[in-house]
């Protein structure tokens, strides 16, 4: 496999080594009546990168790389959402509530399933994730640890909130990490270019930055 095209430099892929990322590509943050919504956001900025989430990971497919779901969900009995959380800001629907999709961001409830054309196939490892970050309270460390995974190409939403958390966790445990700019997306436009701004400077300090097209040239 050829080096990726990316910034601030190539990025040095290893095919045995590497994996996709989709993160909370769910109706919560997508839809109308969702979690994202209840946060008063315009939620339609994130059903437009579908496309390209959708090429990205038919991609990897196709190439026999492994794609990895995650999903930002809580326990229908609350036991691991925070007060902290559940409380924070003045959202018109709280984490747990009734929502027009079932209750909000629960695990199983029709809203925080992932969208239909994202949909994991058999075979695929979905983490479902009570916090920000991946590898809190989940198994992804000790999954990409037993599949030799040390490369994770990122997607998904929101640019700043879960896929920038998620790859600090990530860089943090020694594993290189891409974003593909054109597959996240943030509720705040400014947010995403500062996200992608930041993990690139200095060197790559959190990352890489690559496009989807670049991604595909260098996998297929
Ligand atoms: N609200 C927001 O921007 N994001 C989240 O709460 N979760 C994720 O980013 N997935």
């Amino acid at each position: 496999m050829a080096d990726i095209k990316a910034q601030p430099f190539a990025f040095p892929a290893r095919p045995d080594q590497l994996a996709l990322i989709v993160i909370d590509m769910q109706r919560d943050f997508a839809e109308p009546g969702g979690f994202g919504a209840s946060l008063g956001n315009d939620v339609s900025r994130i059903t437009r990168i579908i496309p390209d989430v959708k090429r990205l990971i038919e991609g990897f497919r196709e190439a026999g790389l492994p794609v990895i779901h995650t999903m930002e969900c809580h326990k229908p009995d609350l036991s691991d959402l925070p007060p902290a959380k559940r409380n924070r800001g003045a959202p018109t629907l709280r984490i747990g509530d009734d929502g027009p999709m079932g209750r909000i961001l629960i695990a199983g409830e029709a809203g925080t399933a992932i969208l239909a054309e994202l949909a994991p196939v058999e075979g695929e490892i979905v983490i479902e994730k009570p916090g920000k970050g991946a590898f809190y309270a989940t198994e992804l460390g000790d999954i990409l640890k037993a599949r030799g995974i040390s490369q994770l190409v990122f997607a998904g939403v929101t640019t700043e909130v879960c896929v920038q958390t998620t790859m600090r966790e990530a860089n943090d445990r020694g594993y290189e990490c891409l974003l593909a700019e054109e597959a996240t997306e943030s509720y705040f436009p400014e947010f995403k270019d500062a996200a992608i701004a930041m993990i690139r400077a200095q060197g790559g300090i959190v990352g890489w930055t690559s496009h989807v097209d670049d991604i595909l040239e260098a996998i297929g």
